[in-house]
């Protein structure tokens, strides 16, 4: 009879650097497969490695690190992507020869309650400290608790006071485990691309002088106030170019403007304010903000500022990508025009996507569904 193989990944999902994978094969055929798969630098086998025993090689090409942590146990630590943990998981599962297989997710943390595990789940998501440290409130009953009073609340008024303002934080939950997305949009030539570096501190994106060289988009993330962003370059958006190649970057661009929660408009100040950029300007959409970078000041030598009746509309910065002028106030505006307001320390977030669209649905005809039986799914 065939031996029996359990694969459980026992480092959490998501992003991390290393994951580790547990296998139990029972005896008598499976713990040879193990051999098959993985190549020991130094040539000692999985199946015959001493308990304890930390085996580097390789599994399919890639790095790995074998331990043999009992009689029938191993832990194989990989690339911490699901790619790597899945293909390696999959392949014991179906390839070894076994009677049958169980795979489980069994990190130390794991609950069985649907909203811990969801929140759980965007925890897990987090890049910063502080996104964490407010979802981490969620997850230790924040969010509970107001799910509960919720369900209890007898007065539809009150019902719907708490909803909105539960919901009204809806974006900026959403945004706690994905950036904000910045579009860097302007003129060829205007310094995108040397802003983008400039701010973010090193060369990231192509920089030359000759109109239309960013064909593709470059995105670089940082963290501005302990909120995550995304900064992407963009090809300049023209109607017209001549230039294919170029044009595919225009058309990502465009793309790119149309989710994008706020986009910077690069104004070369040596050509002053044009229609090309009062153009573009109209091209972002009005889900988004705008700022204007009215770059290059260096050269100005006092040449014209940028009009006034603009000022009076939109943010405008005065910029150098070459003496690092505005670059400050670009990146202490960013944040705080993106996170105008934060929630207080206890109060709970609509942090799980799906059940902020079940509220929100509520919400907009509470006659419809019973609110009880949608908190009844969470509770
Ligand atoms: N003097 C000066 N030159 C700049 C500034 N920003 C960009 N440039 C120059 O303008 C040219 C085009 O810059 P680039 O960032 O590639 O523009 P993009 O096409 O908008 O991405 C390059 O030669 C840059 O060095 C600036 O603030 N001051
Ligand atoms: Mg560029």
């Amino acid at each position: 009879m065939n031996g029996e193989v359990k694969v459980a990944r026992l480092t959490a999902s998501g992003r991390g650097a290393v994951a580790v994978i547990r296998a139990n094969m029972t005896p008598p055929a499976t713990a040879e497969y193990l051999d098959s798969c993985f190549r020991a630098a130094n040539g000692i086998r999985p199946s015959q490695a001493t308990i304890g025993r930390i085996l580097y090689g390789m599994w399919d090409g890639e790095d790995v690190v074998v331990v043999r942590v009992g009689d029938d146990d191993w832990e194989i630590h990989c690339h911490g992507g699901d790619a790597a943990v899945q293909r390696i998981s999959r392949q014991l599962m179906d390839d070894a020869p076994s009677s049958g297989s169980t795979v489980s997710e069994c990190h130390e943390n794991a609950t069985e309650e649907r909203l811990e595990r969801a929140v759980l789940n965007q925890l897990l998501k987090c890049r910063t400290s502080r996104t964490a440290s407010l979802l981490l409130a969620q997850y230790t009953g924040g969010l509970r608790r107001f799910l509960t009073l919720l369900s209890a609340q007898e007065d539809p008024q009150t019902t719907a006071a708490m909803l909105n303002e539960f919901l009204r934080w809806h974006s900026f939950a959403a945004h706690l485990t994905q950036p904000w997305r910045v579009a860097v949009i302007g003129q060829p030539n205007a310094g995108k691309s040397s802003l983008l570096n400039a701010i973010i501190g090193y060369e990231r994106s192509i920089v030359f002088d000759q109109p239309g060289t960013t064909r593709d988009l470059v995105e670089a993330e940082l963290i501005l106030d302990g909120w995550p962003f995304v900064l992407v370059d963009t090809a300049g958006i023209r109607d017209r170019t001549s230039n294919d190649i170029e044009a595919i970057g225009v058309k990502s661009a465009r793309k790119s403007v149309a989710s994008c929660d706020v986009c910077l408009l690069v104004v070369d100040s040596q050509s002053g304010w044009t229609n090309a950029d009062a153009e573009l300007l109209d091209t972002v959409p009005a889900t988004c903000q705008s700022g204007i970078l009215w770059n290059k000041t260096d050269l100005l030598h006092g040449k014209p500022a940028p009009p006034s009746d603009m000022t009076a509309v939109t943010r405008v910065i005065e910029t150098s990508a070459i003496d690092g002028i505005g670059i400050e106030d670009v990146i202490t505006w960013l944040p705080a025009a993106m996170v105008p307001a934060t929630p207080e320390a206890e109060e709970a977030l609509p942090v799980v996507d799906t059940l902020a669209s079940e509220l929100t649905k509520y919400a907009a005809s509470p006659s419809g569904v019973s609110l009880r039986n949608i908190l009844a799914g969470w509770l």
